[in-house]
């Protein structure tokens, strides 16, 4: 203790002492010394990022607020002989940050609102800013349907072959055979991981009313009890209490199947009240009151109650109907629409729209449109909570090749503006598929088996910008499952700079559509050595099942996911 500081803690007791002669109270004088402050020191370096210096030979827990109202703590790492250790700390929101230790404060550090030079002083690759595809590469069957495993490996069926499984992390195929032609059948993860295809293919519009399970876990195929009727182009959508909802799709006679069925884990129960003929491959949605929203093809938008059969008017979209365009719940509640033709084999439009279900009288409204027309394509969601187009065709026409659009397009939500991104080498347009993968890369594969169109027997990887911007946070453990409302623990090193944590549901894609997956946004806190989340309240904002577990880091970098169970 400095000379100066000994003699100003003197001085604090006397006058302590003093104060209390005159007192009548009983505030005794404390002969504790005021505590040391911290050996820690707080600097703010750019962005959102401050670093901190613990000169302390032991390892320190600090706690930090900033003056938005965020707040956390953070592991120190003991300082090394002869130099303080140091933690760069980077919060989610730009404010100035107190740091304390045991609640005594241990600096503050203004955000001085400096931009961070670029990671490489070099100019920036053109992936860094357009992402990069990789060369195709061959796939056995054409990927009509796609769909990520709670494994992390992808599974794909098609016309003509057997399934197949792809393992990403060696490139290798594994032919999975299957007894029923579930080619335009209908799926969704069920609570337990297993893929349940609905209906199949007899022949152009006429399905079969075939249950089909896949357990990831043995590579096995089962039959299960099949539906009433048949089904051709079904959507199934996962219930919040993990049944499944089976919708539209041509029966066993080329009618519309207008019943919608429920499979209850072994058996399947019409809703008769519900009858309604709808296009195929119905653009559903669990939305947060737990009906099933109904989004599209066609402009009027409604909601199903299961419980009762009900239908109900939600909104009327702008643009019209949307034939083979995409639809994704983007956030819990809040839907995008893009693409597709408002008359069958029209032309296509480059408009989206969105909806906020969360809205006491919710609405359509425009976003921003893509640089392309687009129908036959895919729409993806990201780590990040963005949104990647891929693939499809801006000619009028089914699926006209000649109108093929390569570049990817990302939309996002904050801003509602679309950036083009590098452009992928085949022409993918009707029955393209694209999946995110676990590792944040986005898998695009398929196209033809069907519109008179080649067999694209391959596929290819796309590395979205975020992945050329610097290392990429780690989760180094998370727990296998979570349950609603419940706090997890996920360790990571990089505790420090993670700001944002999201889940997404495993892609289960065909026809411009993925009824599986969805974007659900995690609270969360920074705490020693890693992050504790929040998981969302109810399953009606995340339906029981498998997610992707992504980390981001302050320049929104994801991590690789871990794939947990949510239910
Ligand atoms: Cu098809």
């Amino acid at each position: 203790m400095t000379l100066a500081r000994r003699l100003a803690l003197l001085t604090a007791a006397m006058a302590g002492l003093l104060t209390c002669q005159d007192s009548t109270t009983s505030h005794e004088p404390s002969n504790e010394p005021p505590p040391e402050p911290p050996p820690v020191s707080l600097g703010y370096v750019c962005g959102r990022s401050f670093d901190i210096e613990n000169a302390d030979s032991s390892m320190l827990i600090v706690r930090f607020d900033v003056s938005t109202g965020e707040s956390g703590s953070l592991a120190l790492a003991p300082a090394p002989a002869g130099a303080p250790s140091r933690t760069r700390l980077t919060t989610a929101t730009t404010g100035e940050v107190h740091l304390s230790v045991d609640g005594v404060a241990a600096g503050d550090a203004a955000n001085a609102g400096t931009a961070c030079p670029p990671p490489d002083p070099a100019p920036p690759e053109p992936q860094a800013t357009r992402g990069k595809w990789s060369a195709p590469f061959a796939w056995p069957i054409v990927a009509v349907h796609l769909h990520l495993l709670p494994d992390g490996r992808v599974l794909s069926f098609g016309r003509i072959g057997s399934p197949q499984l792809w393992d990403p992390a060696t490139g290798g195929f594994t032919e999975l055979p299957v007894s029923t032609n579930i080619f335009c059948g209908g799926h969704t993860f069920l609570a337990d991981g297993r893929l349940l295809v609905a209906g199949g293919h007899i022949s152009e519009d006429h399905g079969l009313p075939a249950t089909t399970l896949f357990n990831f876990s043995t590579g096995a195929w089962t039959e299960a009890a099949p539906m009433a009727t048949g089904r051709w182009y079904p959507t199934t959508t996962t219930l919040p209490d993990g049944r499944v909802l089976a919708m539209a799709g041509g029966d066993e006679n080329g009618l519309p199947a207008s019943t919608p069925e429920i499979w209850n884990g072994t058996s399947w129960s019409r809703l008769d009240a519900a009858d309604r003929v709808l296009p195929y491959y119905p653009r559903a949605f669990i939305a947060p009151n737990g009906q099933v929203f109904y989004a599209g093809e066609l402009q009027q938008t409604s909601y199903l109650d299961v419980h009762t059969g009900t239908w109900s008017p939600v909104a009327s979209s702008l643009y019209g109907s949307r034939e083979y365009g995409s639809a994704l719940m983007y956030r819990p509640g809040k839907v995008l629409i893009v693409g597709g033709s408002n008359t069958p084999s029209g032309t296509p439009t480059a408009s989206a729209e969105i909806i906020d279900l969360g809205d006491a009288a919710p609405f359509w409204r425009y976003t921003g449109s893509m640089a392309s027309a687009r129908r036959q394509f895919n729409a993806t969601l990201l780590p990040d909570g963005r949104v990647v187009a891929t693939g499809g065709t801006s000619a009028p026409g089914f699926t006209d090749p000649a109108g093929a659009v390569h570049a990817a397009e990302a939309w996002d939500p904050a801003t509602g503006e679309w950036t083009t991104w590098a452009s992928n080498a085949v022409t993918r347009v009707y029955h393209s598929t694209t999946i995110l993968l676990s590792d944040g890369r986005l898998l695009h594969a398929g196209s033809g088996d069907g519109g008179f169109l080649p067999r694209e027997l391959s596929g290819e990887v796309f590395s979205p910008p975020y992945l050329f911007h610097g290392p990429r946070p780690a989760i180094a453990a998370a727990p296998a499952s979570a349950s609603y409302a419940r706090r997890f623990f996920v360790e990571t090193p990089d505790a420090g700079t993670v700001v944002a944590a999201s889940w997404v549901r495993l892609s289960s894609v065909t026809h411009a559509f993925d009824q599986n997956q969805r974007f659900v946004p995690l609270d969360l806190e920074r705490t020693p050595g890693g992050v504790t989340i929040t998981a969302p309240p109810n399953p009606n904002l995340a339906p029981p099942g498998h997610y992707m577990l992504f980390l981001l880091n302050g320049d929104g970098i994801p991590s690789v996911a871990k794939i947990m169970q949510v239910g």
